[in-house]
């Protein structure tokens, strides 16, 4: 068992792995797809209860160090895909990869030492870290990315210097086009447009391309399934409270469902190569990718309540959901 009423550290989220590989030998199991810059184990649990030929769901967490939320919620993913029945068509029909802490020397690190870190933790020659979601091989350094090392979007002095991103490539070059769809869970900071739109965090479902304005060839069918997925979200209703003055719950719940704003990374975002979501498409070979940006808080934006956790797991489950059964009827 696992609390989602605190973000959980790096240590937590592996023994919980271990715990459902113990717990449901018949539908799960732990692997290591890599090991990370300082020697951590990088892990992925496989969850399926149907066929082994069934589509493929990949899913990661935590490539953005000061992220918390991605790793709190790809774990909750984990927890209602295998320790909720009422969710068991999702593992029947359709399998999953997911690995919830893809940074995991970084994501230590921010509860250690800076709070703020983003990249990972290798050591260059002046500074430490590289972005992972610039040093992916697709386009890289090509818009959006730094060569200096000390900056936060350092690219990397190579695509693929990081182990934590290596890990990703060869987990889906070894599956091949059993994965049918691709999800990455950030978090994002308010950048000077959403100030000035009065919009403080950004909510986004992100497709291709980050390294380009021009539009994928089948960015209608993202953008649909986006759009599907959005809805559903949306339509979860507002948080409710028990307290004595009725008006006030009744107008805090009347507040409508968390709204995602869709597009491409470039056209709704900025320009960024190197991202993994360009990369699992571009060279891949998975049409369906998105980078699904979820709500921010606190003061320095990273910093969402953890009482935050479960309400904003709840409703982005359902978009989950979606997802889900668009692969499973589509493939
Ligand atoms: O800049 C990023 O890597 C992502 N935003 S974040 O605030 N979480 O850092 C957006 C990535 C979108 N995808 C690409 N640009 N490929
Ligand atoms: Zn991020």
């Amino acid at each position: 068992r696992i609390s989602f009423t605190e973000y959980q550290r790096y240590g937590a989220i592996q023994d919980y792995l271990s715990e459902l590989a113990a717990n449901y030998p018949d539908i799960v199991s732990v692997e290591e797809i890599g090991t990370s810059y300082e020697g951590r184990s990088i892990s992925m649990i496989k969850i399926g209860a149907g066929s082994s030929d069934n589509p493929t769901i990949l899913v990661d967490g935590g490539i953005h160090a000061r992220e918390w939320i991605s790793p709190a919620f790809v774990t909750y993913i984990i927890q209602e895909l295998v320790e909720n029945e009422a969710n068991r068509n999702m593992i029947e029909n359709t399998n999953w990869l997911i690995i919830p802490v893809l940074n995991p020397d970084g994501y230590e690190y921010t509860h250690t030492s800076a709070r703020l870190w983003r990249k990972t933790r290798s050591y260059g020659t002046i500074c430490f870290g590289v972005d992972g979601n610039r040093n992916f091989d697709y386009h890289w350094m090509e818009t959006g990315a730094s060569a200096y090392q000390c900056d936060e979007t350092y690219a990397g002095d190579a695509a693929f210097s990081e182990s934590e991103t290596a890990a990703l490539r060869d987990l889906v070059l070894a599956y091949g086009d059993q994965i049918k769809l691709y999800l990455t869970f950030h978090q994002h900071l308010a950048n000077l447009k959403q100030l000035l739109c009065e919009t403080f965090y950004g909510n986004y479902l992100l497709y291709p391309w980050g390294y380009t304005s021009e539009l994928p060839e089948d960015a209608d069918v993202l953008d649909a399934l986006a759009v599907d997925v959005e809805a559903a979200i949306a339509s979860v209703a507002g948080t409710r409270y028990t307290i004595g003055a009725v008006d006030v719950e009744a107008a805090i719940a009347s507040v409508a469902g968390t709204r995602y704003t869709i597009g491409s990374s470039t056209n709704v975002l900025y320009a960024a190569a190197g991202g993994s979501d360009d990369w699992v498409k571009g060279v891949g070979g998975v049409a369906l990718s998105y980078t699904i940006e979820l709500p921010g808080g606190g003061i320095w934006g990273f910093d969402l309540p953890a009482a935050r956790i479960l309400p904003v797991s709840l409703e982005t489950f359902e978009g989950v959901k979606v997802y889900q059964s668009y692969v499973e009827n589509n493939f």
